[in-house]
């Protein structure tokens, strides 16, 4: 289109994402480029100070190993991992990540983040690995501080915000940076690059939500990450891994609010319309996920599970219970009736500073419904699945690990190409967050610390690899048309009919989201599906993706907002037919909780104990699916 501007943006290392482990990467990128002579841009979406999942603030630091002051061992944190993703995660990723991950969180304090400390001066925990803060402001100060280290390296021009990004840059198989647009102004921006990390965040709204209509934008995971990582690292011929791995969060009902402190520091239970723990009794449901099933903590897909077939079996609603809860810890006070007083105050700030610090809504809801949690128990349900690596999910690309901790198994993939810590298995193409996939549990603090790592596995692929990438006008003009058809689309259709949205000639992007929502709730097990699909309604969703694929050339869009709109929904319908195939090709049910295959209703050790990794070639289109073994660390 004439009337847009092309920029373009020569840089060393490019940093795609502003969310945590970006922020990690800037912080630590200050660092070496400025030592090195090199340089860094960074692109977000957003701004860079409220960006991401962090955007609202979060009330505890999901990972910290305490690992200097003895309180955990880095084989520990291992161990955790493994047994909570059912045995199927990189343990050499999580190693690498837990012996970084304090130093991270140690920085956060530093930079002002009030993390709670008790009378002793520990941190407060609120479970083995968690500790509480009072975090609204987390991200404003991460963000900050990595600002802080860009500029004060004396690097100029450097952040670029309110700039989507749509495709990689290839430079034949290696990856020459990524093309997109400004949400704000009619320009086309070209970064070309010698390092990428894609760290764009995981996804939301791939499945119809819970709450639709007025409610649409009301879900657990940020509405604005919509698989920009994956449709990147996928379109640039990466290797993926767990992509079958969705994560599905059980939460307050409606207002998503978290239920970490609630199970973990207020020690609640979760119970049925009568009053039935199904912890407790459901318990012999357990064994049949042997040794998973048995081990403490019981693996969060299993804890969804138990509270699933609560529901299948018209049990619900599940409640909360808070007023139990906290009249449970109150109660240590009761013969002193100030101290007492004291202490329910005190609980009650508590449970609304839990909801204030991450997830504001969730006190609206409490306030609209008139619920005070020390009176009235809160109703908690399953979330529609989300793409999120970095928590209790695993989807995301393969990447390479640490030198010393690797398996040779894994470090003979990357020899060819460059053994690079967080190099993903295209040259030059990094990643982190929940872009990496089989290394979950990571949260905030760790997706900070992968950041990290990844810069500085990037910033010594740029010394070795210390060429200019070579993209020539012609690919970069082709790029330009096919990010701005829907526009053209839309200007050229659009008189056609008097009311904007609905044309024979195209479909807004919200028509096409529904569509694909739809899909994947029916036939890949969504919400309405009970989490539940098999090898049938698979191949039928398979078929309607197909037409839905060809379809998205028609989508069409009436300003910048919509163009945005447009490639969001072309990136989650790309992560959408990646889920899909990895939950075809997993012939077992090892995540019930997450998912079900009513056709494999039971986990397979002897067969599917291992990872399931896909390519998808950018030359001929086409899919491969493959099986890896899990090699695990010896602890
Ligand atoms: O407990 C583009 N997480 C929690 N972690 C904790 O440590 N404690 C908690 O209390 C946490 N809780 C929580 C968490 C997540 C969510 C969604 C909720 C609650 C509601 C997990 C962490 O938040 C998560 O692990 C990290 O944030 C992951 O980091 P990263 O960097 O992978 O993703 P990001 O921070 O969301 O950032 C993504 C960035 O990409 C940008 N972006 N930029 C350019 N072009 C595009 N096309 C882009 N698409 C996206 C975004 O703007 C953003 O900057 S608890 O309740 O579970
Ligand atoms: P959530 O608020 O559900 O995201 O939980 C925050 C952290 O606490 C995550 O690390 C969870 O895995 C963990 N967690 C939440 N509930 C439980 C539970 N009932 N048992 C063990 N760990 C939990």
């Amino acid at each position: 289109m004439a009337n847009f501007e092309t920029v373009v943006v020569d840089t060393d290392l490019l940093i795609l994402g502003g969310g945590m482990s970006a922020c990690g990467a800037t912080f630590e990128a200050a660092y070496w480029a400025k030592k090195k002579g090199l340089k860094v841009a960074v692109v977000d979406k957003a701004a860079m100070d409220r960006s991401g999942a962090v955007a609202m603030g979060l009330s505890a630091i999901n990972q910290y190993i305490g690992y200097q002051a003895g309180d955990n061992t880095l084989e520990d944190y291992v161990k955790y991992v493994r047994q909570d993703l059912m045995g199927v995660s990189r343990e050499d990723l999580v190693y690498d990540i837990a012996r970084h991950v304090d130093s991270s969180v140690h920085l956060f304090e530093k930079w002002g983040l009030p993390i709670w400390k008790d009378d002793a001066g520990k941190y407060v925990h609120e479970g083995r690995w968690q500790i509480m803060l009072n975090g609204e402001s987390y991200k404003v100060i991460v963000a900050e501080a990595s600002k802080n280290a860009m500029n004060q390296a004396g690097f100029t021009d450097w952040l670029y915000e309110r700039v989507f990004i749509v495709e990689p840059l290839m430079d034949g198989d290696k990856c020459a940076g990524a093309v997109g647009f400004s949400v704000r102004e009619n320009k086309f921006y070209v970064f070309k690059a010698k390092a990428t990390i894609a760290t764009m965040g995981g996804a939301v709204h791939v499945f119809r939500p819970r709450s639709v209509g007025e409610g649409l934008g009301r879900a657990w995971y940020p509405p604005w990450n919509a698989g920009s990582t994956a449709y990147f690292t996928i379109r640039a011929g990466a290797e993926m891994t767990c992509q079958e791995v969705r994560f599905i969060p059980v939460r307050f009902k409606d207002g998503y609010g978290p239920v970490g402190a609630w199970f973990l520091l207020f020690k609640s239970r979760a119970t049925n319309a009568f009053g039935e723990e199904y912890m407790v009794e459901r318990a012999g449901e357990l064994p049949k996920w042997a040794p998973y099933g048995l081990a403490k903590p019981i693996p969060a897909n299993l804890r969804n599970w138990l509270g699933m077939e609560d529901v299948m079996a018209g049990k619900g609603p599940i409640y909360m219970r808070t007023e139990e809860a906290i009249a449970n810890i109150a109660a240590k006070y009761k013969d002193d009736p100030k101290a007492f007083k004291r202490k329910m105050k005190e609980l009650e700030s508590e449970a609304w500073e839990d909801f204030l610090d991450m997830t504001i809504s969730q006190s609206l809801l409490w306030a609209g419904m008139n619920i005070q949690p020390e009176e009235k128990a809160s109703e908690i349900a399953a979330a529609e699945p989300y793409f999120i690596g970095s928590h209790s999910g695993a989807s995301g690309a393969w990447v390479c690990g640490p030198e010393d901790v690797m398996p040779a198994e894994y470090k003979k993939q990357w020899e060819p190409l460059g053994v690079y810590n967080h190099m993903t298995t295209v040259k030059g193409l990094f990643s982190a967050g929940d872009g990496v996939g089989a290394s979950s549990h990571k949260f905030s603090s760790g997706s900070h610390a992968e950041g990290r790592i990844a810069a500085k596995g990037a910033i010594a692929y740029i010394l070795d690899n210390n060429t200019a990438p070579k993209v020539d006008d012609a690919t970069i003009n082709k790029l330009k048309d096919t990010i701005l058809a829907p526009m053209a689309l839309f200007e050229q259709h659009s008189a056609m009919s008097s009311d904007p949205d609905i044309n024979p000639n195209f479909c807004k992007p919200k028509m096409f989201m529904f569509r694909l929502q739809k899909i994947m709730d029916e036939y890949c097990g969504g919400v309405s599906s009970q989490f539940t699909t098999n090898n049938a309604l698979l191949t039928r969703g398979l078929e309607l993706l197909g037409m839905l694929k060809e379809d998205a050339e028609k989508l069409a869009a009436s300003d910048l907002h919509e163009l945005m709109r447009a490639w969001e929904n072309t990136h989650r319908m790309w992560i959408a037919e990646s889920h899909l195939r990895h939950v075809m090709f997993r012939e077992e049910s090892r995540w019930p909780g997450y998912y079900f295959r009513a056709d494999f209703p039971d986990m397979d050790e002897a067969n599917w104990k291992c990872f399931v990794n896909s390519v998808w070639n950018p030359k001929t289109g086409e899919w491969t699916m493959k099986k890896v073994p899990i090699v695990n660390l010896p602890v």
